[in-house]
């Protein structure tokens, strides 16, 4: 393995203080989180031979062929995306800014290309479908700009971590290390879990069937949406870390934003490593799967990563070690991949829900599963649900109900005591929280984020929201769902009173006044509402009483663990 450097696109550092003072004349963009991973990995060398943004025919190339326009592979899409307002101030030919949350400037680019990309046809082919259940397809057409620029960067400095800071490494660092210590092959695991007692083995046998010493390369950047957050992975990988021999393992953490693009994520998973200075990649079963698509079925088959892998191996330069599923077999007291159980023995199995479920009820895990150290953190992080913080979310038209429910419920969960409730309502959010918005799409949109941001500070902290707005969007439901779904359940309610029902009703005489024109976009009459597909609940109100409405969610809570 040649372990040389590799080529960073960072200048020198006083060449950066120079740049640093010329660039904030420039116009600046505020890189979202997700950006902010890209460009590290592209600064560092993690991304080589991407030298910046992807340009037009370069993004083309690697949507329809994973192919950079030079013919190089490359198989994800590393796109500078932004609104079009910004876009527009933009000439080619431009030098920006990059600047990271807090508006410091991690590197300028020249723009050389302004496109608006076809969504659909990327998703089609990046993602393997157009299908809003992906969340790499979820986040570009629900939060990605319309528009993406391209060109190269030039780096002024690394975005700045305050956590794990000595377990963090740039290609170079990793590659003098393995110099130093004469790791000529090196196998590198990628994982986005908590290690467990099969990870572990699979990881001993890659190291033993390559003959090579271990890289745990563990992502820290973005996972996928209600992952276990990478504060508590790494107090879990420590925990493990002492069960490796540490002359031949070591671990490091990756700040890349996974797409959970299967296959392709695979291969660009092994072009990172060998950036990173590994020999050989592990590839198991179902690498980088997004979970279920809206049919219910997964993506990818199981081993269809494997199987581009393979494809592609000598052109990436870094050798598969392929795992199949592995299993422990009681008889033996040992892991054994799925296809090489002996015959006749019992094989024990825990997946992902059935961890979570565990968790979530506070029931046991076998140490045959895990090791305890990691059962305990991950239990401190993730408490039973009934010490948990959750969110209820009501949706429905105006005048539906959503609120005298909320009311209800609000008060019956005070009874019951134990954690604090806090509502916001729609009326209510929208003189305290929102008072300076009016209902077009944007406005609705930022109205609700605020709600699901107040909701999932509150769930964060072990309390109960109860939101009733009318949040007509699915998307902008969905992405509170998630914001809120990092800390505790949330609880999708339904008011499905149909249109009539609410009109006749009409309790603030709004419907008629949006009959008559004097109100705009008024929900259900001049404005859209996308009833939920999938609520947890739907609840009637006609021919219901409010105690009634407000029991069934109750009654919802109980089974579902939150209370006791
Ligand atoms: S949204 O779409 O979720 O942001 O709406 P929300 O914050 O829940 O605000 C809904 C309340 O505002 C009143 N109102 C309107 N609703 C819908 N469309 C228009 N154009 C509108 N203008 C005013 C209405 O009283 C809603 O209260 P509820 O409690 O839903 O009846």
């Amino acid at each position: 393995m040649n372990l040389a450097p590799i080529p960073e696109l960072y200048v020198s550092y006083d060449s950066a203080q120079k740049l640093k003072i010329e660039a904030a004349a420039l116009v600046s963009h505020d890189l979202t989180p997700r950006q902010i991973c890209d460009l590290e990995l592209l600064m560092n060398g993690g991304f080589f031979p991407l030298k910046g943004f992807l340009s037009e025919a370069d993004y083309n190339g690697v949507v329809n062929d994973m192919r950079l326009a030079d013919g190089a592979l490359w198989p994800m899409p590393i796109t500078l995306d932004v609104k079009e307002e910004f876009a527009d101030k933009i000439e080619i030919g431009q030098d920006i800014a990059l600047r990271d949350q807090e508006g410091v400037i991690l590197a300028t680019m020249t723009v050389t290309d302004k496109w608006v990309p076809n969504k659909s046809h990327e998703a089609e082919k990046v993602f393997g479908a157009d299908d809003l259940a992906h969340p790499a397809v979820n986040y570009l057409h629900n939060t990605a700009g319309k528009v993406y620029l391209g060109g190269p960067i030039t780096g002024i400095q690394q975005p700045v971590h305050y956590d794990f800071k000595a377990r963090r490494d740039t290609p170079n660092e990793l590659r003098a290390f393995f110099r130093k210590m004469g790791w000529n092959k090196v196998v590198a695991f990628q994982t986005r879990n908590p290690l467990h007692r099969a990870h572990q083995e699979l990881t001993f046998r890659a190291a033993r069937e390559a003959q090579a010493n271990l890289l745990i390369h563990p992502v820290v950047g973005m996972t996928k949406p209600g992952d276990v957050d990478h504060f508590t992975r790494v107090r879990c990988y420590e925990a493990v870390l002492d069960k490796y021999p540490a002359a031949t393992t070591t671990m490091s953490l990756l700040n890349l934003a996974m797409r959970m693009a299967g296959p392709r994520e695979a291969v660009w998973h092994g072009l990172i490593r060998k950036n990173h200075g590994c020999t050989h990649f592990i590839v198991g079963r179902d690498h980088a799967g997004p979970g279920k698509n809206s049919q219910g079925k997964d993506f990818y088959g199981p081993y269809d990563a494997q199987d581009l892998f393979k494809e592609h191996a000598a052109e990436i330069g870094i050798e598969m070690v392929d795992f199949k599923h592995m299993v422990y077999v009681q008889e033996k007291a040992q892991y054994y991949p799925v296809s090489e159980v002996p015959e006749g023995s019992t094989v024990l199995d825990i997946s992902g829900t059935e961890l979570r479920r565990r968790l979530a009820e506070g029931l046991e895990i076998p140490e045959w599963f895990s090791f305890p150290e990691v059962v305990n953190e991950l239990r401190r992080t993730r408490p039973p649900r009934a010490k948990q913080g959750f969110t209820v979310f009501f949706t429905g038209l105006s005048g539906s109900g959503k609120s005298t429910i909320a009311n209800a419920l609000m008060v019956k969960l005070m009874e019951l005591g134990g954690r604090p409730v806090t509502l916001l309502d729609g009326d209510v959010v929208r003189k305290h929280l929102s008072s300076e918005l009016g209902f077009s799409k944007e406005h609705r949109d930022i109205n609700i984020k605020r709600i699901g941001y107040v909701a999932s500070e509150i769930t964060k902290n072990g309390g109960i929201a109860i939101c009733a707005p009318i949040a007509p969007y699915t998307a902008t439901r969905r992405a509170v769902r998630e914001m809120i779904e990092a800390y505790g359940a949330f609880i999708e309610v339904h008011v499905a009173t149909s249109i009539d029902e609410c009109e006749r009703r009409d309790r603030k005489g709004l419907y008629k006044l949006a009959r008559e024109g004097k109100i705009k976009e008024f929900t259900g009459i001049s404005d859209p509402y996308e009833a939920p597909e999938a609520p947890e609940l739907r609840v009637e109100t006609e021919g219901a009483d409010v105690d009634n409405c407000a029991h069934q969610v109750i009654l919802k809570l109980e089974q579902m663990g939150l209370i006791g």
